[in-house]
């Protein structure tokens, strides 16, 4: 099966270069740094894993300080990709490394995965690509050592939400029970990923929260951020990852939209309870989850807003 493949092919690279989407979630360093760590563990020296910006947050996670965003060589023998569905969500400047690696494999439960891989692990349903990783180690009956369980149990935390979304399984309580029970400090990783935050990101939520509107019979929320209040508050990557899922938590909300302004355009994140927004963001050219899925629209706030909501409106009906 595929996995024994990848296994044997990892045993025969070299060099690696480990990627996930940019401005990466938990689910993504998690899983890279779970990747890294056990690569590490296997005896390989030469890993790159890249990010151009990554949250501050995750520093708790073994190996974080592996990170870095320029690569050590033009062409790896192996380029491991995560949480990603896609070559170009990994960054204009990284595709290359997937493109000119000898063997690309990759692990991934986005839906609509373009499968770029020479090997793809794809599992649209897995809550969270750590999972994924977590069911593979487990099917080649390889120990997972304790750092690696941090790195891939802070990514399933991120994904589910602190197990909170209907896309935690009893795998991933199976998973958590056996870390508790290994003597990793779940409540401390749990704390870690999903609670703490830095003064900027708090300070980025309040305006946003200050800034929510309702539409349609307050079954649509709708905020934003603009680049002038990235620069003023100091924001950085990834600090503003919460504020999508803030509106879906208040009585009667359906979808929660979220309008972050970038060098072209806002990149719009969609939040649902029940209806499927990925199908939304379809029509703008993004996608995603059911429940999560984004798109990027090339406009001013006020359009980009009457765009969004009304669209919204209509899977509404
Ligand atoms: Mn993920």
């Amino acid at each position: 099966m595929t996995l024994d493949e990848i296994l044997k092919e990892i045993n025969k690279a070299e060099t690696f270069v480990i990627l996930a989407h940019e401005n990466p979630d938990g689910d993504a360093i998690g899983s890279c740094l779970g990747m890294c760590t056990f690569l590490k563990e296997l005896g390989k020296s030469d890993i790159d894993v890249l990010f151009k910006d990554f949250p501050e947050t995750f520093k708790f996670l073994p190996n974080f300080e592996m990170i870095k965003s320029e690569p050590s060589y033009e062409k790896y023998d192996m380029a491991i990709v995560l949480d990603c569905p896609n070559t170009d969500r990994v960054g204009k400047e990284y595709r290359k490394f997937i493109e000119n690696a000898k063997v690309r494999v990759q692990f991934d439960h986005h839906l609509r995965n373009s499968m770029f891989g020479d090997y793809n692990v794809v599992n649209p349903v897995a809550p969270a690509c750590a999972q994924i990783l977590v069911s593979s180690l487990e099917y080649l009956k390889i120990d997972i050592s304790k750092d690696v369980a941090t790195c891939l149990l802070a990514g399933i935390i991120t994904d589910t939400g602190g197990f909170r979304f209907n896309s935690t399984t009893t795998e991933t309580f199976e998973f958590a029970a056996w870390c508790l029970s290994k003597g990793i400090n779940v409540s401390k990783i749990y704390k870690e990923a999903m609670m703490t935050k830095t003064k900027s990101q708090f300070n980025a939520e309040k305006l946003a929260l200050d800034r929510l509107q309702f539409f349609d019979d307050d079954r649509i929320t709708f905020t934003y951020i603009t680049k002038k209040d990235i620069e003023e508050l100091g924001i950085k990557a990834g600090e503003l990852e919460g504020i999508a899922g803030i509106g879906v938590t208040i009585e009667n909300v359906e979808v929660a939209i979220f309008a972050r302004e970038k060098d072209d355009g806002f990149k719009i994140s969609f939040r649902s309870n029940n209806i499927d927004v990925a199908d939304i963001c379809m029509l703008f050219g993004g996608g995603g989850h059911k429940l999560a899925a984004g798109c990027q629209i090339d406009s001013n706030i006020e359009e980009v807003r009457k765009a969004v909501v009304s669209e919204t409106m209509k899977h509404l009906k």
